[in-house]
């Protein structure tokens, strides 16, 4: 069982995520926790502030330490001893699936969403020991990047995704993209299934979608290729794949 606890001025949108799908069985199966901690309920004065204005000017508001650190204090009752606490933030190291892993791997961690500008430094110095980001763009809060942290590592969990080939097979996990996938009718105004796909032959299907997921990756994502080493076999079939493609093009 994994043991986390997510720190958020909005838990109900949290929990939304923590019902549904993937995230609601492993919740529902004991595989995953995940303690919500309102920050707003250790705000220290009647108004329950939890926010302020950034000494130095500008805009917008700052969300204070002792509030957010009390919060975390608490969230890290709900997890294992040594558990990291993880801050979500533009200032963060970009997410990725090395880090999925590396998080999986733990028995437990908490990770805090903010909300405004910002918080302050001093929170970040005392109570935070990694900092990531999920990318070059601006969202409103930290919730929906916590929620994809714990979405991924979630899936790693023994027994959260039923059939252990269908994580072994998944985009980026072997690095490459997905191969394109059909289902009923076989034709359609739109196209019709590749003939191999329909053909019984699995030998023939793996090899398919093995130069597919080649194929993309080099035509979509270069450079997910450029730092790995291609074994012999998948050489070959990319090596065909661009043929084919330089016809077609
Ligand atoms: C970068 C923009 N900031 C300076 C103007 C203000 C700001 C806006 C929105 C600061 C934080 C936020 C809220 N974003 C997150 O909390 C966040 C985030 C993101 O915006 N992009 C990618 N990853 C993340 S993780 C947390």
């Amino acid at each position: 069982m994994m043991r986390t606890a997510i720190v958020s001025l909005f838990p109900e949108l949290v929990d939304a995520f923590l019902s549904a799908g993937v995230l609601g069985r492993a919740v529902r199966d004991g595989r995953l926790e995940c303690a919500r901690i309102n920050p707003r309920d250790y705000a220290q004065d009647a108004r329950q502030t939890v926010d302020d204005r950034p000494f130095g000017g500008g805009a917008g508001m700052v969300m204070m330490v002792e509030p957010l650190g009390e919060a975390v204090r608490q969230a890290r009752s709900t997890v294992p001893d040594g558990a990291p606490v993880v801050f979500l933030s533009p200032q963060g190291e970009r997410f990725d699936h090395r880090i999925a892993d590396e998080l999986a791997a733990l028995d437990g961690f908490v990770l805090v969403a903010a909300r405004y500008e910002g918080v302050d430094e001093r929170f970040v110095a005392t109570h935070v020991d990694r900092e990531l980001s999920i990318g070059d763009y601006v969202i409103s809060g930290g919730e929906l990047a916590a929620l994809v942290v714990l979405d991924a590592v979630a899936r790693l969990l023994p027994g959260v995704v039923g059939n252990p080939n269908s994580i072994t097979s998944e985009s980026h996990v072997d690095g490459l993209l997905d191969y394109p996938q059909y289902t009923r009718p076989e034709t359609h105004t739109a196209g019709r299934t590749p003939e191999v796909l329909l053909s019984g032959d699995h030998g023939a299907v793996a090899r398919w979608r093995r130069r597919q997921a080649l194929g993309r990756t080099w035509l979509r994502r270069p450079d997910l290729l450029l730092d790995r080493e291609l074994g012999e076999d998948d050489r070959a079939l990319l090596a065909s794949y661009m043929r084919d493609t330089a016809k077609a093009g």
